[in-house]
Order: C-alpha cells, then structure tokens, then sequence
C-alpha cells in the first residue's frame, strides 16, 4: 500500500467492533455502542489534549480530587466527556472514575447492563511539560439483579468484558482487548477521524532489556525489588538492561507491550499498597498485558485474581514480559 493512497477499505476501530461483535449470534450490540461511546470521548479528550496550552486547559482547576491532587483543567474536561459519552450509550448502569470518589449511577431509563471503570486522563501530572499521558477503560457485565450498588463494581479483574486505552502521544492511539480476539491496537487518523488497526494481534516479547520504576523511591523499597534492580544492573549477572520510566502509566505499559521488559509500581514503607488504583489502572493493563502474553502480578497473586474491598484501593504491580515478572518475582520473599 503506497503512503499516499487513500484506502477506501480502512479496517476501522469502529468496523473491528462490529466484525468480532458478529462473531457472537446472540450479541445486542450493546458492547459496540459502548465502545463507540467511549471512542468518542477518546477523540475530544485527545482534541483537547493536543491545544490545551492554547485553549487555555493547562493550569490547575483549583479543585482537588478524591487522591488529594490538584485537578488540572483536562482532568475535569476529560472527565465529564466520559461520564456524559457512556452515560447516553445507554448502555452502562455504573460507573467508577478515578476523578469521583463515589460511584457513578446512571438513571434508571438510560440503564444498560455494562459498568464501566476508567481513569480519564492518567499522568495528568505530565500535562503542562507534554509529556504524554492517556485514559484507562476496564468494562464489565452486570451481575446482581436489582438496584446498581457499589458491590457490583467490585469484581475482580478474571471476571473483565474487554478493557483497553487511549495513548496521547507522538501519535494518538488505543489499544483494546476484547477478551475474543487477543489485543489490537489502533492509531489515530485525523484525516478521517477515525483510529485504523495498525497493530493486530499484540504480543508482549518473551523477555525483554528494558526495566521502569521510579529510582527515586529505591530507599523505601522491599529487598526484594531492591535487588532484583540491582541484578539489572550488574554486568557480573548478564547484560545490563536499559531504563525508560515516562511516569505516565500508559506510556510506560504500551512501551512494555511493544519492546517487552518490565513494569514495576512496587509497595513501599510509605505506600504499602504502592500507587496505582486497581479498579481502572492495574486491572485493565494486567488484562491486556495478560492477553497478549505478558504477566502481570501485585508480587504474590496474579492481579486479575485480586477481589477489591474498595473501589479507589491500590495494589503493587509488576507486569510485562512473561520470563521478566517470572524473574522479578523470584527475588520477592
Ligand atoms: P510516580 C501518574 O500520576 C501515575 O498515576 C501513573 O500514570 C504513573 O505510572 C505513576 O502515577 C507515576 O508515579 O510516583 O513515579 O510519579
């Protein structure tokens, strides 16, 4: 296919969608007008995102949200472009946002049977230096009967309909996992408006020669993960691996997923249950890693396996590259 050829038969985000929804005889289309909802907040936020400094959404919105951080005015947009997008699919009955400390509920006669847990925009700390940054989405099925209650947001990660994410970066991109078709990844057309598969079937490498961990917080962890760094390092022990950490989890994680290595968030003395939320981040990025391939574990059980007690609770996670967490965990007592 030349470069400048127009191809008028683009495999498309939204005819990908639709192609697997077929695969299911008994399917309502419901999971695709979801999607579709979400991929639509994905393009405004993405909108916004690349003229924030000129439409004046850098800068703090004054608020701040349920982590104690100081809401950034993308946060907020971003935000309400989720809630409002999944909120007329009708299609979803409960939502949980990394930027509302309750849960979301739908009313009643817009109801659907999907609950939706997402991080808007993830790294909003990187946004004013343009570093790049991203919106997490984990998707599940109603399964109580009755009223929508917290509880049915609680379920562990084994039990996902499809996750995926929106990465702002050099190019706009999601990748999505269907839980039928292993992991895609999409990039963003602004020609067309529409994100075309340029990433079919994602698999994590093997092993990798990559580590990412924020150094900086090297004297508050475990021994394990302290030497396990350390032997990364170590020329005596093979060859040393190379170190990329963005500081934006979703650059970090399509970084792992496309080169392999490893990813580690880890506890630490003043985070025991380290940083990262597990309902919209660990989730949904354990769920994709684990699709194609890769591992992802909080150091003792797989993350999908974690039941949550609360749905803004954290959990250490080191995911990525099969033999990489393999090794990694080895070191944890
Ligand atoms: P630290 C960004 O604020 C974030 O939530 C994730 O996107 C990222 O992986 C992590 O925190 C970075 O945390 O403590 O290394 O700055």
């Amino acid at each position: 296919q030349q470069g400048n050829v127009f191809d008028s038969n683009a495999m498309t985000l939204t005819r990908f969608v639709l192609q697997e929804q077929k695969k299911f005889k008994n399917a309502t289309g419901d999971l695709s007008q979801l999607l579709n909802c979400i991929q639509t907040a994905i393009k405004a936020t993405a909108s916004a995102v690349r003229k924030a400094g000129i439409a004046k959404l850098h800068g703090i919105a004054g608020d701040v949200n349920v982590q104690g951080e100081e809401v950034k005015k993308l946060d907020v947009l971003s935000n309400d472009l989720f809630i409002n997008m999944l909120k007329s699919s009708y299609t979803t009955c409960l939502m949980v946002s990394e930027e509302n400390e309750h849960v979301i509920e739908v009313e009643t006669e817009k109801q659907g049977k999907y609950i939706v847990c997402f991080d808007p925009l993830d790294g909003s700390s990187n946004i004013d230096c343009l570093v790049s940054i991203g919106s997490i989405f984990s998707i599940y099925r109603k399964k109580s009967e009755g009223v929508p209650t917290v509880e049915d947001a609680l379920q562990p990660g084994n039990q996902l309909v499809a996750a995926g994410y929106a990465l702002y970066g050099s190019a706009t991109a999601i990748v999505l996992g269907l839980g039928t078709s292993g992991v895609n990844g999409f990039t963003y057309d602004p020609a067309i408006g529409e994100f075309i598969l340029t990433d079919p079937n994602m698999r994590v490498p093997e092993k990798g020669k990559i580590y990412s961990i924020n150094e900086g917080y090297a004297s508050d962890w475990e021994a394990g993960v302290f030497n396990y760094v350390a032997a990364k390092k170590d020329p005596t022990k093979g060859k040393p691996y190379g170190a990329r950490y963005v500081g934006s989890m979703v650059a970090d994680v399509h970084r792992t997923i496309k080169y392999g290595g490893i990813f580690i968030y880890p506890a630490t003395k003043s985070a025991p249950n380290g940083k990262l939320r597990l309902l919209y981040e660990c989730n949904p990025m354990a769920y994709l890693v684990i699709q194609a391939g890769g591992l992802a574990s909080d150091g003792k059980i797989s993350i999908l396996d974690i039941v949550p007690k609360k749905i803004h609770e954290r959990s250490p996670i080191f995911l990525g590259s099969k033999a990489d967490v393999e090794e990694a965990l080895s070191y944890l007592k």
